[in-house]
């Protein structure tokens, strides 16, 4: 079939709008017509090259929500007309992660996945007889994609797709972090680095788990308003602290956070929000991702006194378990997505989500079908 696609052709350029070629599922495989996509940094970072793991050409996009139109052979816990979120991070509920209680990583289909290609090792869409590559699994700026089964979170049918299309990545990420990597208890005081689309979700993830001190740290002061809105206690600008900011963020905590979340991607501000965890137990959670190449640095006597450093990807959230969870969640008032998404825009305007991230200005775009 013929599907609409803003495709990456080259690092560094703009999406280019084209009318692509898909075929249909094959086994394990499912057809989905997207109808809202949210625009994240990891597009961002692919599209602009800085990822050493970015292929070309593509369709980008891994933040969706839509409906299933066809199902290939062998599936069988999808059907026509299920609403579906589609996940960059499977649950296939098989393999040696899946069946780990400690991760979320199923590494099923990993290997295909990476290489922008599906399970069987080749790619569903075409450009004038071209291949062109699947992105993370989802390919979710084209409006019809090919997902694996596995990879496929069924959700209510009254949920609205531009809103909840936002768990498909940053929402997720970034309650996620509070709720399944940290297990944060009520009363405890964290740190979030970052304000925007992950630290925001960060924060509120912090809400809904019962912090009482959630302190929030941004270059940008106008992040504070909405930060506050989604329940940061204490903002504190960088800019605005005399001397080092470590030990000015130990002193009002009390001693240290019980939790910090780094959601930016600097190296630099991952150290800090690791030396403002508690001594003796607080734990430093990095969501950033950060560029090729660069390490992470601090003293081991940092670890030796009993502060842990952990990471977190898509929130430690089993997709195809927890995704319905959270649309629930939404729909239910107890998380606010609105909000957040400050922009929407027809596919044709894509690349303008771009300029408007790079110029600070949204929290999320979405693409509406
Ligand atoms: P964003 O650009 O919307 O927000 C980053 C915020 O950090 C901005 O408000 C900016 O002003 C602030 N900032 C930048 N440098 C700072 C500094 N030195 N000190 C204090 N504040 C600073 O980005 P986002 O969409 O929220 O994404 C955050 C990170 O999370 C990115 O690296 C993204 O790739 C990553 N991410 C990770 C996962 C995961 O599963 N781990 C998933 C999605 C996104
Ligand atoms: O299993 O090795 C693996 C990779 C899992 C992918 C997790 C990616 C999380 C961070 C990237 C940001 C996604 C938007
Ligand atoms: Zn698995």
């Amino acid at each position: 079939m013929k599907v609409k696609a803003a495709v990456a052709l080259e690092a560094g350029k703009p999406l280019s709008i084209e009318t692509v070629d898909l075929e249909g599922p094959r086994f394990g495989e499912v057809l989905v017509e997207i109808k809202a996509t949210g625009v994240c940094h990891t597009d961002e970072f692919t599209l602009s090259g800085a990822d050493p793991e970015g292929l070309f050409p593509a369709i980008l996009g891994h933040e969706g929500a839509g409906v299933v139109v066809d199902v290939g052979p062998g599936v069988t816990t999808l059907k026509k007309g299920d609403h579906v979120i589609p996940l960059y991070t499977p649950e296939c509920r098989q393999c040696e992660y899946c069946l780990n209680p400690k991760t979320n990583l199923c590494q099923s289909i990993r290997s295909t996945q990476g290489q922008g290609l599906m399970p069987d090792g080749s790619s569903r869409f075409s450009l004038d007889g071209r291949p062109v590559l699947h992105y993370m699994g989802t390919s979710t700026f084209a409006n019809y994609t090919v997902v694996p089964e596995i990879a496929l979170a069924k959700i209510r049918e009254d949920a609205p797709f531009d809103k909840v299309c936002y768990i498909g990545c940053g929402v997720t990420t970034g309650i996620g972090a509070v709720i399944y990597t940290a297990k944060a208890e009520v009363g405890c005081r964290a740190v979030v680095f970052g304000l925007g689309g992950i630290g925001l979700n960060v924060i509120q993830g912090l809400r809904l788990a019962g912090a009482d001190m959630i302190v929030g740290v941004d270059l940008n002061p106008a992040r504070e308003p909405m930060a506050r809105k989604f329940g940061m206690t204490h903002f504190v600008n960088p800019a605005d602290v005399e001397g080092d900011l470590v030990p000015y963020l130990v002193s009002l905590t009390k001693g240290g956070a019980d939790y910090t979340f780094e959601c930016i991607g600097n190296v630099k501000v991952m150290r800090q929000a690791l030396e403002c965890a508690h001594k003796g137990w607080g734990t430093s959670i990095i969501i950033g991702v950060a560029p090729a190449g660069a390490e992470i640095s601090t003293r081991p006597f940092q670890l030796v006194t009993g502060r842990n450093w952990r990471g977190s990807a898509f929130g430690g959230a089993r997709g195809r378990t927890d995704v319905p969870k959270i649309v629930d969640w939404y729909m239910d008032g107890k998380i606010d997505i609105d909000s957040l998404i400050t922009h929407t825009m027809p596919l044709e305007r894509i690349n303008d989500a771009f300029d408007l991230m790079h110029r600070g200005e949204s929290i999320r775009s979405v693409v509406v079908y």
